[in-house]
């Protein structure tokens, strides 16, 4: 069974790597989904997230879809992260 997130990417893109950085610091479970180098080509990241730019990030368990790495990385923080632990009363490991 596939991961419930898919990050649309490309080899060597710097922006597909702060979010790869930011899902691998929070051990989470992806999918690799490498597009087309020519921008024409990615008609299937078009049809996903409405443009042919990556990163695009479509998490299953959200229900969300987002491009701009900028965004994802916040996102993937937000929903994912440190402080996202706390709220839900993940232990921190003090105790
Ligand atoms: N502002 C975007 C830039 C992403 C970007 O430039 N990605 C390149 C690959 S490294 C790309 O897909 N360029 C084609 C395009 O922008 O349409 C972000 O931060 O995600």
């Amino acid at each position: 069974m596939s991961a419930p997130i898919t990050l649309y990417r490309l080899q060597a893109c710097p922006f597909c790597e702060r979010v790869v950085a930011r899902l691998e610091e929070y051990g989470l479970e992806y999918t690799s989904r490498y597009v087309e180098p020519m921008h024409s080509d990615r008609d299937v990241v078009k049809r996903v997230a409405g443009v042919r730019s990556v990163p695009v990030i479509v998490d299953e368990n959200t229900g969300v879809t987002m491009a701009e790495s900028a965004n994802v990385v916040e996102y993937i923080e937000n929903t994912y992260g440190a402080s996202q632990n706390e709220s839900a009363g993940v232990a921190g490991g003090d105790d």
